[in-house]
């Protein structure tokens, strides 16, 4: 009572609200005044860092937090009064007419859109002890994910504004959501590799904060149990991007400078920018509100499902269904299996990537009514059948794919649906788990992650002309995989399929033991017969013929246990190494037209 002299107004008027709240517990253990003081208001501090950061302050996310917690005690299903149906949504080929006419007005409209990355998470699935940024999505080339996304992005736009030959905004912004836990991590990694060649200007780290976890049905907040002057914290989920988009100001600030979509995207992708050009194509031509980019998914795959809800009431929307959810959903309204493939091999539903467009004005506008706040859960895990007793604090969570839940039926929602092999290739699994996914469905590992670079690069040259050899099967980490010759290329090089077909002509043939890494931007194959390695890198402006025949030892892949120590953790949860025995590895540093014919 004596301090409260030097609390502020606001300090007072916050621990009022804790006591209203039912919250004086957090208080009860504390001894009397003048002794720990300065740990008494950190914990003041930590209160109004956690009111401000959450739409509506604490006294919403307890309130919320009740009814939901009520909710999930009486056993009430979120889907109650809707009956799930198999939604229908736009279907793209790589590499056809459609495809690529999509994919030019992508690249024109991609001049007006900003990214966005949400990597707050630390990948609990993975178990690995780093930022999943930072880890290389190949080892041919060793390129970290950030990298390859602050490439592709600058790529996309160098290619957008030559199109729109100097017509509107001309530097694609890049926010990345991080977290307490990636946040001086991912800055050092911008910092130590200049940004990746972006300005740093262009980048925005909005970091999200973690929430209060909640000790029992009436959220009461649970004190840490390792500083009891601290609410406990866990994680709120990906869903925090729409209120820091809109509480930093950015959102409108994008608005205003004449930009039209925001993309959001996940932190391991390396297919990602392979699919995103058509996928923009799509939002712009069917003028989408919300546009989320699916796959065939495999029933029981641990990704969610794009689902058409309809109420009883006649309200209709197009979901994700979380893949947690998604089988008690079909066993409760008429589909008495669940979540199974059908004939085609594959679930009925197509899987949510997390990949979304929306357009910004109607966001915007949206976000201006709820303030960033998308409908949350709660996932508690009880004691026992009596619902009343916690076996660890929960908290609230809340998901970015569930925006769309409150929108009205006037909203354009809509999805495309593309292959898995061009555009997603997950990493999230640890090689144990990965290694017991059942035979057919995709393994989300470093492994698979790697290979399916390999895979898609390989298949796209092949569709533009080249003859590759077809992939071997080998087992690393106790998964079986194919593995295509290891062709990698700069997203400048071939950002799209029309590039990619400009730049190969005649007969060229790659074999299976080869490895090509294509770095510079003017490289055109012609008539290569490649078996072997060959790197071949050439500065702006320097235009090279690449033919004739290439034949050396090549870099062999050589297994690598994951229980290995010795081995560093990127390499060993990938099962591989690249042994690099022999290759012709060429630079041209120097502007000017040059033919390489060995
Ligand atoms: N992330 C954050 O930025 N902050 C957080 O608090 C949590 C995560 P996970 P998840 O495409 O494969 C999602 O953990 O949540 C970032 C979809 O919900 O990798 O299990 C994190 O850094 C699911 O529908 O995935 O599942 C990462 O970049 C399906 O689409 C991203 O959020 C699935 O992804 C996803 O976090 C998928």
């Amino acid at each position: 009572r004596k301090n409260l002299a030097i609390l502020s107004p606001q300090q007072v008027e916050l621990a009022k609200m804790l006591v209203q709240m039912n919250q004086s517990h957090l208080f009860e253990h504390w001894p009397e005044p003048g002794v720990d003081d300065d740990e008494k208001l950190a914990f003041l501090d930590q209160v109004a860092r956690l009111n401000a950061s959450y739409p509506g302050g604490l006294k919403s996310y307890i309130k919320t937090a009740r009814v939901l917690l009520a909710d999930s005690k009486a056993g009430k299903n979120p889907y109650d009064g809707f009956s799930p149906s198999v939604p229908s949504g736009e279907t793209l080929t790589f590499g056809d007419d459609n495809f690529v006419q999509f994919e030019e007005a992508g690249v024109r409209e991609a001049r007006k859109a900003a990214f966005v990355l949400v990597a707050g998470g630390l990948g609990e699935r993975l178990g690995y002890n780093g930022i999943k940024v930072a880890l290389p999505l190949e080892s041919t080339t060793g390129t970290c994910f950030l990298q390859h996304y602050i490439e592709s992005i600058l790529a996309l736009q160098e290619a957008s504004c030559r199109l729109a030959q100097g017509e509107g905004p001309t530097e694609i912004p890049f926010a990345i959501m991080t977290s307490d836990d990636t946040n001086s991590r991912t800055i050092e990694l911008l910092e130590k590799n200049d940004y990746f060649g972006m300005k740093p200007t262009q980048i925005k780290l909005l970091k999200q904060e973690k929430v209060a976890c909640l000790d029992d049905n009436d959220a009461r907040m649970a004190v840490d149990p390792n500083n009891k002057y601290r609410i406990q914290t866990k994680p709120h989920g990906h869903g925090d991007v729409h209120s820091l988009l809109y509480s930093s100001g950015l959102l409108k600030e994008w608005l205003g400078a004449g930009r039209r979509w925001v993309l959001f995207f996940q932190d391991t992708n390396g297919l990602l920018f392979k699919a995103i050009p058509s996928a923009l194509g799509v939002s712009a031509t069917r003028e989408y509100h919300v546009n989320s980019l699916a796959v065939p998914r495999k029933a029981k795959e641990a990704i969610g499902g794009i689902t058409k809800l309809t109420h009883k009431d006649g309200r209709t929307m197009v979901i994700n269904v979380e893949y947690n959810q998604l089988d008690p959903l079909l066993r409760a309204s008429g589909y008495p299996d669940g979540d199974v493939n059908s004939e085609t091999g594959y679930s009925p539903f197509p899987g949510n990537i997390n990949q979304l467009i929306f357009e910004i004005g109607p966001y915007l506008e949206e976000l201006s009514k709820t303030g960033g706040a998308i409908k949350e859960f709660v996932n508690p895990k009880y004691k026992d059948s009596t619902k009343t007793a916690f076996k660890s604090s929960t908290r609230l969570e809340c998901m970015m794919q569930d925006y769309p839940k409150t929108l009205p039926p006037s909203a354009r929602v809509g999805f495309t649906v593309m292959d898995a092999w061009f555009a997603y290739a997950p990493v999230k699994n640890n090689p144990e788990d990965a290694a017991k996914v059942p035979k057919g469905n995709p393994y989300h590992s470093a492994t698979s992650g790697e290979m399916a670079i390999y895979r898609a690069n390989s298949l796209v040259l092949k569709k533009a002309g080249v003859k590759i050899d077809d992939p071997v099967q080998q087992v690393f980490n106790g998964q079986e995989v194919d593995v295509w010759p290891r062709i990698v290329w700069k997203p400048k090089w071939g950002l799209t399929f029309s590039d990619v077909r400009s730049k190969v002509s005649g007969n060229c043939y790659i074999t299976g033991k080869s490895t090509l890494a294509i770095k510079g931007q003017s490289i055109y194959l012609e008539d290569l017969a490649l078996d072997g390695a060959l790197v071949i890198d050439a500065v702006d402006g320097a235009e090279v013929k690449v033919g004739g025949s290439v034949h050396n030892a090549g870099w062999v892949i050589e297994n690598v246990d994951f229980k290995d120590t010795s081995v560093p953790e990127e390499v060993r949860i990938r099962g591989f190494k690249i042994n690099k025995v022999e290759q012709l590895d060429k630079l041209y540093n120097e502007p000017g037209n040059y033919s390489l014919k060995p």
